[in-house]
């Protein structure tokens, strides 16, 4: 479906060869309609790209581990359209089918967190059922919000009724309203730990019990919205909220997931560049897809990596 999406020549994520068989398809989708308080999420492809372009391309985890040796194919952003989240989730899904069904895994850049609606509807369409991860500050799980069923704070929900994943763990979470909290309470396929629950346990402990819940999937997607990380961390995101994760706790738990032969995609969103005058959210952003990246490749080359950070 090469007429959804447009490729920008002045910026690639990573390594600009493009291999004979691509394992990774990165793709941007520059979105962000239903932002309500600080939009500018449709920038971020652009500028997590530009970031990647400058920082080493090493792992911080793996020794003589490169994004160099990343089989991975950047086909530029989803051509979107703005105002219509209907339309432009039905592309996405389109494109996401057909990556999928070419073996590939998708990393997508958003955009706002609604995206992930699409996703997974692409996914479902090619015959994959993930368990989620999301790393967030928020639940995502209302009803609808400003009038709207869908939404960046509504997008859980939808998913929980159309597609019904057997587990979601939320990682981080520290913000809601009374009925999301009773709905997440209320679905036992709705696992979470807090930001300061994290910190209490650890990240390598709750990294074990993100397992152990997961041992009964097929399938396993992991969902980035920046938000999860505190925001003296990440300070561009569009609805920022104080008390979150350090890079280092977001990392060692992500770890454990990107070493995982059973993920199936990865997404990272909500940046909003024109809130990040320093640049810091795109690069640590960056950092953290490099690293997933790497990771993911190694295990799929078959190289014998611990599961646990280290
Ligand atoms: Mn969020």
């Amino acid at each position: 479906m090469r007429e959804l999406y447009t490729s920008r020549a002045e910026c690639h994520f990573g390594p600009e060869r493009r291999p004979a068989k691509p394992q990774y398809t990165i793709l941007g989708v520059p979105f962000d309609s239903t932002s309500s308080y600080r939009p500018g999420q449709r920038f971020a492809p652009l500028e997590i790209r530009r970031a990647t372009y400058n920082i080493e391309w090493n792992s911080v985890f793996v020794d003589e581990a490169y994004l160099y040796d990343v089989e991975l194919e950047d086909i530029g952003d989803l051509a979107v359209i703005h105002g219509d989240p209907k339309a432009t989730l039905q592309r996405l899904s389109t494109v996401i089918e057909e990556i999928v069904e070419e073996n590939r895994i998708p990393v997508v850049i958003g955009g706002e967190h609604l995206i992930l609606y699409g996703i997974i509807e692409g996914l479902v369409k090619s015959g994959k059922k993930p368990c989620l991860v999301v790393f967030d500050a928020h639940f995502d799980l209302r009803e609808e919000y400003l009038g709207l069923k869908m939404s960046h704070a509504t997008v859980m929900r939808r998913i929980m009724e159309r597609f019904n994943p057997s587990i979601v763990y939320y990682v981080g979470v520290r913000a809601w309203e009374k009925a999301e909290l009773d709905y997440a309470k209320m679905k036992k396929e709705i696992h979470y730990e807090t930001s300061i629950g994290l910190k209490r346990i650890g990240p390598l402990n709750l990294l074990a019990s993100i397992r152990r819940r997961l041992s009964s999937c097929e399938h396993i997607y992991v969902s980035i919205d920046m938000d999860a990380i505190d925001p003296a961390y990440a300070p561009g995101v569009a609805n920022p909220e104080a008390v979150g994760l350090t890079p280092h706790e977001l990392l060692l738990v992500l770890y454990g997931l990107a070493t995982d032969e059973r993920l199936v995609g990865v997404d990272l969103v909500e940046v909003t560049p024109p809130y990040d005058p320093s640049g810091v959210t795109s690069i640590l952003a960056s950092k953290i897809l490099v690293e997933t990246l790497i990771l993911n490749q190694l295990v799929r080359k078959g190289e014998k990596i611990s599961g646990i950070p280290g």
